[in-house]
């Protein structure tokens, strides 16, 4: 019922054109109540449209969501094998546990899915990803490099350098990272990377890397308990971004940074890293999952491991964990 509704609703303005419809006429013309046709418009909103509201005429749609499209992402692709092979999807729980199936049918490297909306988006310790429709991107990345196991970490890492690297192209925001994963901008989370391996001992059979990036939600799209910790591009920017061509840039520069680290290891990235980096240097407390250490964050070794001088002197190395600044 209640996708008949929305149906002939989108109907309905389609016919209309141009022209404004009255909540009353949608009302009689599918047959619901008035509340329902709110209700529904609000729906739409939410979901991208763009609906002009005139008082004692009603409504029309101005503006339909930007979706992501495979074709309109190969339109102008100048990457090798990152993103060549992609599956898009409109809905799906999460794009991890596609590309973990896809991993192990032998995908290709460099294959990409991507949902326009997750059910069950997860971050790190099955920790729930708000992945809203039409608004974010929300995709996971299949890599097979011939690293060894405590190596993977690293490339966590580098996607990190390779989205900030993507923004800063197209905006003219100063996006920083905060160990291991957050990309942060004016302090609030705008995007988190969740990278999983398939591995057997110590052979790595592929690396999953999940992207989930806030672009176009404004505040009320986020739920009240993240309002204040999380942002989107458009909230800071300004500006709605083409998401299709921010996916484009990051695996341009995901590619690009990808092949120096096969070819030289990771250093040159750890260098670029630590430049968009804001917790070196600082007082930072450390959660990981058995304990909290507190001290000074001294850098990261050269395999991506976080070093932390607590007040008796003593160095940790930390391998995962959640950072408070
Ligand atoms: P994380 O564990 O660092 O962050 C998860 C925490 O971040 C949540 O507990 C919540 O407090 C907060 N949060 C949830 N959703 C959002 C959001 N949209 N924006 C800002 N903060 C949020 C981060 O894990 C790793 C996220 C990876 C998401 C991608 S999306 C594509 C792929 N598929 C999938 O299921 N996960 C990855």
């Amino acid at each position: 019922m209640q996708s008949e509704i929305r149906k002939e609703l989108l109907d309905a303005f389609t016919t209309a054109g141009e022209s404004f419809l009255s909540g009353q006429y949608l009302a009689e013309f599918i047959g619901c109540s008035r509340t329902a046709v709110w209700k529904h418009i609000e729906e739409l909103r939410k979901e991208g449209f763009e609906l002009e509201a005139v008082r004692n005429k009603g409504y029309r749609i101005v503006k339909t969501p930007e979706k992501i499209t495979a074709d309109e992402i190969r339109l102008g692709l100048t990457t090798k094998f990152i993103g060549r092979n992609i599956h898009y999807e409109e809905s799906v729980e999460s794009t991890q546990k596609i590309a973990h199936r896809l991993a192990s049918e032998n995908a290709l490297e460099g294959t990409v899915i991507i949902a326009e909306e997750q059910l069950s988006g997860r971050g790190r310790m099955d920790r729930k990803w708000h992945s809203p429709k039409y608004t974010g991107i929300w995709m996971s990345l299949i890599l097979r490099p011939n690293i060894p196991l405590p190596k993977a970490p690293q490339l966590t890492l580098l996607a990190a350098v390779a989205i900030v690297q993507a923004i800063e192209e197209m905006t003219d925001l100063i996006p920083e990272i905060k160990w291991p994963n957050d990309i942060l901008i004016n302090g609030k989370k705008v995007t988190g990377i969740l990278t999983e391996l398939q591995a057997e001992a110590d052979r790595i059979h592929s690396i999953i890397i999940g992207i989930g990036i806030n672009v176009n939600q404004q505040k009320e799209d986020f739920p009240l308990e993240l309002q204040e910790t999380a942002s989107s591009l458009f909230i800071e920017n300004g500006d709605p971004i083409p998401r299709s061509y921010l996916i484009k840039n990051i695996f341009k520069q995901f590619e690009k940074l990808y092949l120096l680290y096969l070819d030289q290891g990771f250093f040159p990235i750890k260098l670029l890293w630590e430049g968009y980096c804001i917790s070196i240097g600082k007082h930072i407390r450390a959660r990981t999952v058995t304990n909290t250490i507190e001290g000074k964050a001294l850098g990261i070794t050269d395999d991506g491991v976080l070093k932390l001088e607590d007040k008796t002197g003593v160095i940790h190395y930390v391998y995962s964990a959640d950072i408070e600044l």
